[in-house]
C-alpha cells in the first residue's frame, strides 16, 4: 500500500525533477495529482512512462491526500500550503517561507532525519536552499569527528537555481555573443551572465551580504549546529546545472586530510573523487542527474591551526531541491505515516 501524493508546481524545473525522482526511487505512490497555476494548466508532465495532465492548484481539495511536495515560490506557498496542511496533508515545502519558523523542521535526511517528527506542529516540513543542502551533507560527518568552529564558503551557482528564465537568459546571451546583432540585455540577472560571473544572488541585506549568503548561515545553524559560524560569498556562474562550492573549515580538534577523506567516503550521500592529478576531481557538468554530493580537492589548510579545504559539487535541482524533498517524503513515510 502506498501514499496519495500531490506535486504542486509540477511544470517547473524542480517540480519535474520531483516527478522523475519519485519514479526513479520507486516511491510508493498509490495516487498522484500534479498541480500548476492557471497559467500552466493543461500542460502535460511525465511520471515514469505515464503522461499526466496538470490540475488547477486553486481549485484543488487536499482532503484525503497524504503529502504534498510544494515547488512554487513563497507567495504561492503562503496561499496554498496552510490550506493543504489544515486539510491533513503534510506539506514538504521547497520555498524559503517556513525554513526559519521554529515550529517547522528544516530537514536534510543525511543530517537530521529524526527532526522530521516535528512536522506535526504545523503539518509542514521545510526543504533547505540548494547551496546549503549539499554543504551540510559534507559538514555533518566532519563536525561529528572534530567539531567545526567556522566555515568560509564561496559558491559557484548554476543558472538553473533561478528557474527556466535564468537558463534561457544564459542560452540566449551565449548565442548572441556570436551574433552581436541579436544583443540580449540582462533581464533575470543584474548583469550579463554569459561568459561572466556575478557576485550577487537574491536581494541585498542591511549588512552588505545577500539573502542567499544569509540563508547559508542561518540554515546551517538550524540543520547542523547553532554554534557553527559560517561566512559565505555566493556567485552566479554561466553553468546550466550543478552548484560548486569551495569550502574552508576551521575545526576545534585537529583532523588529518587522510582521515577527513576516509570519513567522507563512509558518509551517506557523498562520493569522494579526489585524485591529485589532471581531471581527478568532479565538475558541475559531471554531477548532473546524479543523487550524490561529490567531494574533491581535500587538503589541509596550513594557514590556520586546524584547517581543511575541499571542493563540493552537486546537482542543485536534485540534492539541492527535488531529491532532498523526496528523501524527506521517504523519511516521513518510515517514521510517521507508515502504510500497509
Ligand atoms: C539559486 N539557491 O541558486 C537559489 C535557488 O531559497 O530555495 C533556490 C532559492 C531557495 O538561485
Amino acid at each position: 500500500m502506498g501514499y496519495k501524493v500531490v506535486v504542486v508546481g509540477a511544470t517547473g524545473n524542480v517540480g519535474r525533477e520531483m516527478l522523475n525522482i519519485l519514479a526513479e526511487r520507486e516511491f510508493p505512490v498509490d495516487e498522484l495529482a500534479v498541480l500548476a497555476s492557471r497559467r500552466s494548466l493543461g500542460t502535460e508532465v511525465s511520471f515514469g512512462d505515464q503522461t499526466l495532465k496538470t490540475q488547477d492548484l486553486d481549485a484543488f481539495d487536499f482532503t484525503g491526500w497524504d503529502m504534498a511536495l510544494f515547488a512554487v515560490g513563497s507567495d504561492a506557498t503562503k496561499q496554498y500550503a496552510p490550506k493543504a496542511a489544515a486539510a491533513g496533508c503534510v506539506v514538504i515545502d521547497n520555498s524559503s517561507l517556513y525554513r526559519y519558523d521554529p515550529d517547522v523542521p528544516l530537514i536534510v535526511p543525511e543530517v537530521n532525519a529524526d527532526a522530521v517528527l516535528g512536522y506535526s506542529k504545523k503539518n509542514i516540513i521545510a526543504n533547505p536552499n540548494c547551496s546549503t543542502a549539499q554543504m551540510v551533507v559534507a559538514l555533518k560527518p566532519l563536525h561529528d569527528r572534530a567539531k567545526i568552529k567556522r566555515v568560509v564558503v564561496s559558491t559557484y551557482q548554476s543558472v538553473s537555481g533561478s528557474g527556466k528564465e535564468g537558463m534561457d537568459e544564459l542560452w540566449d546571451q551565449t548565442k548572441a555573443v556570436y551574433n552581436p546583432t541579436d544583443e540580449v540585455p540582462p533581464k533575470k540577472y543584474p548583469k550579463q551572465i554569459a561568459f561572466n560571473v556575478i557576485p550577487h544572488i537574491d536581494v541585498f541585506m542591511d549588512d552588505g551580504s545577500t539573502k542567499e549568503e544569509w540563508k547559508m548561515v542561518s540554515e546551517t545553524k538550524k540543520i547542523v549546529d547553532p554554534s557553527i559560524k559560517v561566512t559565505a560569498t555566493c556567485v552566479r556562474v554561466p553553468v546550466f546545472v550543478g552548484h560548486g562550492e569551495a569550502i574552508n573549515i576551521e575545526f576545534e580538534d585537529f583532523l588529518d586530510e587522510d582521515e577527513a577523506r576516509d570519513i567522507l567516503r563512509e558518509a551517506p550521500g557523498i562520493v569522494v573523487v579526489d585524485k591529485r592529478e589532471d581531471g581527478g576531481y568532479v565538475t558541475p557538468v559531471e554531477c548532473v542527474g546524479d543523487f550524490a554530493t561529490f567531494i574533491s580537492r581535500i587538503r589541509q589548510d596550513s594557514t590556520i591551526e586546524n584547517g581543511l579545504n575541499f571542493w563540493c559539487v552537486s546537482d542543485n535541482l536534485r540534492k539541492g531541491a527535488a531529491l532532498n524533498a523526496v528523501q524527506i517524503a521517504e523519511v516521513l513515510g518510515q517514521k510517521a505515516l507508515q502504510k500497509g
